[in-house]
Formats: structure tokens, C-alpha cells, sequence
């Protein structure tokens, strides 16, 4: 896309848009909290910024834990991101970082000549860590083009941490942004979200590209359907009229980069790949790490592949000795081969639920999608409750078959079934945010109303010193689909 006249958006050319160059309006939501992080910017660095990158965290409807595995997913923006107040360094490489909550992230200094991400042994990240890992994306990518120019950043964001709605990957993803406009590169929307998910494995973290796709791809009034195979793609999807969605946070953090849950999933779906891809005599099942190659290559449909995995997995539980003995490798290059720095440790494999999971969720996405379409084009009166029972299901086997939800998320969900709603974990899990659809706007208060009454007012002291005086506002809130990524000028 291009800014015309008026800063609106134009499509530019065979299917590419590009991040558009807007003008801030006044009387636009965002402008007051611009205006706040622009005079922060101007008290730390004594001058105006030049331009504001905004990047919306998500909420996944459906399709968890399948985007590294080559599945669609269906998610949409959500209106908490993160804003960058920018301004080029010209005279020399220095970044300079400053986060708006000054007392929680302390300020980062670094020149961009020598950019380096040190990660700590233990503990997770640092927050510019995931900004630098932006930065590497497009040094990378640029080459030999790449020019160290100083940046000063102002940083404020508001996606809740480590709950499941992609503060990590708005984060990298505006950093992506904000360097690709310094270095004066063309910002097309598709490839910065490809670089964004690229980079994001700086952290540490094997994860799938949904987060960084929706992060561009974003537009207001619609969730997405992106699929990662062959090609990055986005189709909108319009949710049924009148139903609401609500995230609820159950404020058990889970940081995916200090655990090694995440990587241990992503790796069982590798080794479950290779492990059938042997049995179908594929010659180079080694390098067969995706389910959706594996799909490919063998023309399989879903329930096809499901039969398979039933057929060839049998057991709930492979030791190591079990998946060398079946690839045929020793256990020194099990570890080199096909684990990583933070699942070197791993004895047991859940290959069977882990696979069936992927399987079944990825079938889930696709009905998910074709109901949303059935019921738009005025078709299928059961397909709302269909909508609810896959979101249910998909629930179940996140915590039965991949082992991610947590006792508090669970807690939410027997009160949206109490109440008569589906709802999900959303994101990674292990803690964090579940999703649930509303029947409509109505619902949706009294939803949220039973939440705070069954839920939240029972929170321990400390928590609910934090969250009752804004009427835990900040942690249940309906939602609605937002826009992408948007670069702003003064
Ligand atoms: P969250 O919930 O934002 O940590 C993670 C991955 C996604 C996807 C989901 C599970 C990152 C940056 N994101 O999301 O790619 O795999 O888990 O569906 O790791
Ligand atoms: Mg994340």
C-alpha cells in the first residue's frame, strides 16, 4: 500500500503492500497516547521524534501450536501495542533505547556496529533483547546494504506480558519496522513479517511465524486466515455477525524463553515427522521436520494422516532409546542432530498425542474458516454452535494431548462453561489468556461480569491491589479485530 493525499491506503501493484506512511491524526484514538511517548522522547533526547511505528499484539482464535508445523492459523489484531517514537542518529551508530515504564526497563545503549544479543544462562531475556533480534532481522537481510545509523527510541507498549497475546513478537516486529524505514528500505508487509518470525529465533525460541503475519497483515473488522505453506498468505476472514470474543487473563505468566516447554513441543513434532516419514520410506525423512511437508509428500488428507500416526505411534511415551533405535542413530547424534541447546535434556518423547494434536487443530482451522464463511453468506444456522463446540475441542486437546494449559486457566474455563461459553487457551499457554465467543455484546457483559465476580474478586491481595482499582479492565475486555502495523509521521 501507498499513502495517497490524505494518508488512506492504496493497493500498490501485483500483491504488494507496503507499510504506508500516515499522518497522525488528532482526533484519532491513538494520538493521545502518541503525544505522551513523543514528549517522553523529547525529555530523554531534547528533540522531536521523526516518525511512530505502532504494532498490535494478537489474540489466536483457533490454531494453536501448528504454525511451526506448517498450518494455517486464525487470529486477529488486537487494539494493545506497541508504539516507537523514532528519530535517526545521522552522526554516529548509536542505538539508544528508553522504555516509557522507566522503572521496570531500565534504558539500553549499543552501537550498531558491533551488534551483538547476549542471551542470560537462566532466566529469560532482557526486554531490548527481543528489540535487537528486530534490528539483526534486517542487518541480515539487507546485506551488504546495511549501514549502522544511529537510532533514538522511545518505547511504550501495552500487551500484556508473557499472557499469550504476542508481546514478544510486537515488540521484534516494531523494531523490524522502525529499522527498515531508517535504513530507507521498501516496506512490504509480507516480507517484514517474514523477516520478523525469522529473527524472533534470536531469542531462542523455535516458534511458527502466526504472531509476526497477523502483526502485518492485521486489518480492522476482520480475523485472518494465514497459511505458511508454500507461501505466506492472508486471507481475511469475517466473524459471524454479532458474536463477541473476550480475552481473559489469568495472570499466570508464562515467559517462553526462560522455559524450554515451547522448544520441548516443537521438537517432539520434529522427531514425530521424521519418525513417520521413515516409515513411509521417504529417502530423505531426516529432513523432513514439518507435518505439512510430510502431508505433502505423501498426498495425504487429515484423516489420512491421522490413521497414520494412530497406525505408527502406538505408544504414549518413547524414551530416547526408543526414537534411536527406530531413526537408527546413536544417542550422541540424537543429541546433536535433532535437539537443541534447551532440549538437550529431554528423556521422554510424546510423539504420538503431540502429532494428533497438530493434526486434529489444523482440520479445526480449516472448518473454523469454512463455517465463517457458510454463515457470512447467510448458509448454515447450526454454524455458530459448530464455531463454539471446535473452539471447546481445541481446548481439550491442548490440555490433554499437548500438555500446555495451567490450573488458573483452567479455573476460567469451568466458569465460561459454568456460564455457558466456549472458550480456549490462547497462544503458547502454560498460563496466560484464554479467548471466548460471546453470543453477543450482551453476553459478553455478563460474561465478563461473572468472570470478575468468580474469578478475579478472588484473586490473592496483591493482585487484586494491582487490577481492582481500574475494575481489572486491563485483564477481561472484549475485543475486536484491529489493523496491522502502521508507521505514522507527525
Ligand atoms: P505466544 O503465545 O505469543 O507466545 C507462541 C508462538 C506462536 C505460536 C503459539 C502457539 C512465538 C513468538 N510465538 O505464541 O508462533 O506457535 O505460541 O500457537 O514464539
Ligand atoms: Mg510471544
Amino acid at each position: 500500500m501507498t499513502a495517497n493525499g490524505n494518508g488512506t491506503a492504496q493497493v500498490l501493484g501485483a500483491g504488494i503492500e507496503i507499510v504506508a506512511q500516515q499522518k497522525l491524526q488528532p482526533e484519532s484514538k491513538i494520538y493521545e497516547r502518541v503525544q505522551q511517548l513523543s514528549a517522553f522522547f523529547k525529555r530523554q533526547f531534547g528533540a522531536d521524534p521523526e516518525f511512530i511505528v505502532r504494532v498490535p499484539g494478537r489474540v489466536n482464535i483457533i490454531g494453536e501450536h501448528v504454525d511451526y508445523c506448517g498450518y494455517s492459523v486464525l487470529p486477529m489484531a488486537v487494539s494493545q501495542s506497541i508504539f516507537l517514537a523514532v528519530a535517526k542518529n545521522p552522526s554516529d551508530s548509536q542505538l539508544q533505547l528508553r522504555n516509557l515504564e522507566e522503572a521496570k526497563f531500565t534504558g539500553y545503549d549499543a552501537d550498531l556496529k558491533t551488534l551483538r544479543i547476549e542471551l542470560p544462562k537462566s532466566g529469560g531475556p532482557a526486554w531490548y533483547n527481543y528489540f535487537l533480534c528486530g534490528i539483526k532481522g534486517i542487518q541480515e537481510s539487507l546485506g551488504s546494504q546495511w549501514k549502522p545509523i544511529g537510532m533514538r527510541i522511545a518505547v511504550d507498549g501495552n500487551v500484556p506480558l508473557a499472557a499469550g497475546l504476542s508481546s514478544s513478537s510486537a515488540m521484534v516486529s516494531s523494531a523490524v519496522l522502525a529499522t527498515a524505514h531508517v535504513q530507507g528500505k521498501k516496506l512490504d508487509r509480507r516480507e517484514l513479517a517474514s523477516i520478523s518470525a525469522m529473527c524472533e529465533q534470536y531469542i531462542g525460541t523455535h516458534s511458527g511465524g502466526m504472531d509476526q503475519a497477523i502483526a502485518y497483515l492485521g486489518r480492522v473488522g476482520c480475523a485472518h486466515h494465514i497459511e505458511f505453506h508454500p507461501k505466506l498468505k492472508g486471507t481475511p476472514v469475517t466473524l459471524p455477525a454479532g458474536k463477541c470474543f473476550v480475552v481473559a487473563n489469568s495472570l499466570a505468566q508464562k515467559n517462553k524463553a526462560a522455559s524450554s516447554d515451547y522448544n520441548e513441543r516443537v521438537v517432539e513434532c520434529r522427531l514425530a515427522t521424521r519418525w513417520l516419514a521413515k516409515r513411509k520410506g521417504l529417502i530423505n525423512w531426516e529432513d523432513s521436520v514439518r507435518f505439512i511437508d510430510l502431508e505433502e509428500a505423501c498426498h495425504m488428507d487429515n484423516a489420512t494422516f491421522e490413521k497414520l500416526i494412530k497406525d505408527n505411534l502406538t505408544q504414549s511415551n518413547y524414551t530416547r532409546a526408543d526414537i534411536c533405535k527406530e531413526l537408527g542413530v546413536t544417542e550422541q547424534e540424537l543429541e546433536t542432530k535433532f535437539l537443541s541447546a534447551n532440549t538437550r535434556h529431554m528423556e521422554q518423547f510424546k510423539l504420538r498425542q503431540r502429532a494428533l494434536h497438530v493434526i486434529q487443530e489444523s482440520g479445526r482451522v480449516a472448518k473454523f474458516r469454512r463455517i465463517c464463511e457458510e454463515l457470512a453468506g447467510g448458509a448454515n444456522k447450526e454454524g455458530a454452535k459448530q464455531l463454539g463446540e471446535l473452539m471447546r475441542q481445541s481446548h481439550e486437546s491442548l490440555r490433554e494431548l499437548y500438555e500446555c494449559s495451567h490450573p488458573d486457566v483452567e479455573r476460567l474455563i469451568a466458569i465460561s462453561n459454568q456460564q455457558n461459553v466456549s472458550a480456549r487457551v490462547t497462544g503458547a499457554g502454560w498460563g496466560g489468556c484464554i479467548v471466548a465467543m460471546c453470543d453477543s455484546v450482551e453476553a459478553a457483559d455478563e460474561y465478563i461480569t461473572a468472570l470478575k465476580r468468580d474469578y478475579y474478586a478472588q484473586l490473592p491481595s496483591h493482585l487484586l491491589e494491582r487490577h481492582q482499582p481500574n475494575n481489572f479492565s486491563e485483564v477481561v475486555f472484549a475485543t475486536l479485530p484491529g489493523n496491522g502495523a502502521e508507521l505514522y509521521i507527525q
